[in-house]
């Protein structure tokens, strides 16, 4: 069966963003079909957007899946709906956000989907915590990442907390 390895990002800052995320990314070791292969650090960060919203939580997963884009995107819009995420304003507050960043090699251009995420390349709470776990990360064109790193840098973000895999208690190798 087609596998693919896809990249998630995760944000929280409701309800105790930390295990929000980390329930999170339990939840994204339990999908069908689906394996957690490497997870990053917790980073806080400062609000992107309305600045009058608590700071963030982020983290990126690396799964290794054989659902298809727009399966996996119903599977985390459950997951997010499962955690009472409630759609208020456009870059608001929320009790979990799972985006998928990168797909495979796949650009998808889709009502439902944009991938390589719109926005990741400008945000540093999406790129640190991917290239810690995926230095080498690039774009279905073949840029790298990392040389986007360098314009995010005015951005807040601060190192949280190491997670592992065997401290989320997941079954992945
Ligand atoms: N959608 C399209 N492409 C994708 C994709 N690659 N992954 C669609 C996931 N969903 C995708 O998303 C709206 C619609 O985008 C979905 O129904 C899906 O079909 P949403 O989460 O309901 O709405 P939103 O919050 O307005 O947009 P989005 O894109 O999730 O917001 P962002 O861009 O993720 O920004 N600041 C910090 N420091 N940390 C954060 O995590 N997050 C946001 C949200 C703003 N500021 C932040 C953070
Ligand atoms: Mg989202």
């Amino acid at each position: 069966m087609l596998t693919n390895n896809v990249y998630i990002g995760l944000g929280s800052n409701l309800d105790n963003p930390e295990q929000q995320v980390i329930d999170g990314i339990k939840a994204l070791a339990a999908l069908p079909q689906t394996q957690l292969i490497a997870v990053s650090s917790l980073y806080a960060s400062a609000p992107i957007g309305p600045q009058d919203q608590p700071p963030f939580i982020n983290a990126v997963a690396l799964l290794n899946t054989e659902l298809s884009p727009i399966a996996l995107l119903d599977a985390l819009q459950t997951l997010e709906q499962d955690a009472g995420r409630i759609r208020t304003r456009h870059w608001g507050e929320r009790t979990l956000d799972l985006d998928i960043l990168l797909f495979g090699e796949q650009t998808i251009e889709h009502p439902r989907l944009n991938v390589p995420h719109p926005f990741m390349r400008e945000r540093r709470f999406v790129l640190e915590p991917l290239l810690e776990i995926a230095p080498k990360a690039h774009l279905p064109c073949g840029t790298l990442l990392a040389q986007d790193l360098t314009h995010t840098m005015a951005q807040d973000i601060w190192h949280h907390c190491t997670l592992t895999l065997d401290s989320l208690g997941s079954d992945a190798p």
